[in-house]
């Protein structure tokens, strides 16, 4: 701890010297949440069952130690959450819903009561719980769910995207801070079909009926998507259909860093949404090639998101998620490298003396506002995330893997 203290010493008075006040950013830090995704930890299947991933995604990777039941994964998410600083939420899927035995319910019917273990071992943790509907790995999943042209399928889905809202706002109710519910299908097809339109019409309907009614205590939130495995070629809800649905309708827009054209970033799309959306939701990923959801690193495009929303002080409107599933390594592992880099990046943004930059920008001094930026990159970032982390309870630098690796050891391992 003397030596973190001594290097923080010295980072407070490097970044005192430019403007940026490292205790007020801290401070700042520790109002911004992160939304983590409970899916890492069991390669995205729930507790219904399902032995398949389906509905375009997939988990690569056979890595021993997935958690296999809820309470597993409660476990395994209890562990990863004492390795990150600052707040938190869970977000759940619809299909972690829990059943009593002999008490199974369809996807169509499942109610708050599903999640009540979810909900105690959140207030445990002192942390909120997000929602999520889910659209695939069920026998009515298909090409296309709440957009089917069956009219049984099509009501399915939406009295389950109804039921979705309602657990959501029950989070909200509970733990006294809006919830975010996230509404991701699949729909899509592996040719263009020649009806491309309908689809999305039904899609609107539907949308338009399960938001009817008033709920106070959560936000839904809407995802698009370039394309999934096996439906290549259309998407229903596609980056234009969810811009203009949230725009017009007063949701807010996810927008995940894996959903685009491969040289297209979402920090490039942030203030190009935010003047026409009530807010967006960040799923923040890492695509390889296409949507392969690998763990979030420490580059480019992840400081440049969270840059995008300091600069724009954009924390009110800007609801941060994490989303991706790495099965190839440690899932506990996955996480936590994922969540501290988003976190770091957060610290990095908050980090920056924007209105200086802004200064040499209106002054049309871009010499010094790109040496600026370039000297920017080596500050002692490093040093204030370890005090950060410090004197937040959680493990310093690579202190976790050590208590990570001991855990994989007595509990992870042992799951055959
Ligand atoms: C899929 C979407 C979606 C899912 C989760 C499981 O392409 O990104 O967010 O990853 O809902
Ligand atoms: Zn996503």
């Amino acid at each position: 701890m003397a030596d973190i203290n001594k290097a923080y010493e010295l980072a407070k008075e490097a970044y005192a010297a430019i403007g940026v006040d490292t205790e007020a950013v801290m401070a700042q830090l520790d109002k911004i949440n992160v939304s983590i995704h409970c899916w890492q930890g069991d390669d995205v299947l729930g507790f219904e069952g399902a032995s398949e991933l389906t509905g375009g995604i997939q988990t690569t990777g056979n890595y021993p130690g997935r958690a296999r039941t809820a309470d597993e994964l409660r476990k395994d998410t209890s562990k990863m959450l004492t390795y990150i600083p600052g707040p938190k939420t869970l977000s759940l899927h619809a299909n972690y819903a829990e059943f009593a035995a002999g008490k199974k319910v369809d996807r169509d019917a499942i109610t708050v009561e599903h999640f009540q273990n979810w909900i105690d071992w959140a207030k445990g943790e002192k942390i909120g719980l997000d929602f999520n509907s889910t659209s695939f790995s069920h026998p009515l999943s298909g090409e296309y769910s709440i957009s089917n042209r069956d009219e049984k399928i099509r009501r399915f889905w939406i009295e389950h995207t109804k039921r979705s809202r309602e657990i959501s706002d029950a989070f909200g109710k509970e733990f006294g801070r809006q919830a975010v519910m996230n509404f991701w299908v699949h729909d899509g097809d592996k040719e263009v079909p020649i009806d491309t339109l309908a689809p999305r019409a039904r899609l609107v309907e539907a949308l338009d009926e399960v938001m009817a009614e008033k709920m106070d205590n959560h936000l839904v939130a809407v995802e698009s998507k370039v394309f999934g495995i096996g439906a290549e070629s259309y998407t229903v809800g596609s980056h234009e259909f969810y811009m203009g649905y949230s725009a017009t309708r007063g949701t807010l827009l996810c927008l995940d860093a894996g959903h685009f054209h491969p040289t297209e970033v979402v920090s490039a799309k942030i203030t190009a949404c935010l003047p026409f959306v009530k807010g967006i939701l960040l799923h923040v990923s890492r695509p390889v090639r296409w949507d392969s959801d690998h763990v979030v690193k420490f580059d480019d495009e992840t400081k440049q998101i969270f840059k995008e929303i300091a600069r724009n002080n954009a924390w009110e409107k800007v609801f941060i998620g994490t989303d991706w599933f790495d099965a190839s390594i440690n899932r506990i592992f996955a996480w936590t490298i994922g969540v501290r880099n988003v976190k770091k990046a957060i610290l990095n943004a908050l980090l920056e003396p924007t209105d200086t930059l802004k200064a040499f920008e209106n002054s049309d001094d871009n010499s010094s506002r790109l040496a600026y930026q370039e000297e920017l990159n080596t500050m002692p970032l490093g040093a204030v995330w370890d005090y950060y982390c410090a004197t937040r309870n959680v493990p310093v630098g690579m202190e976790w893997m050590a208590d990570a690796k001991a855990y994989e050891a007595e509990v992870l391992s042992k799951r055959i």
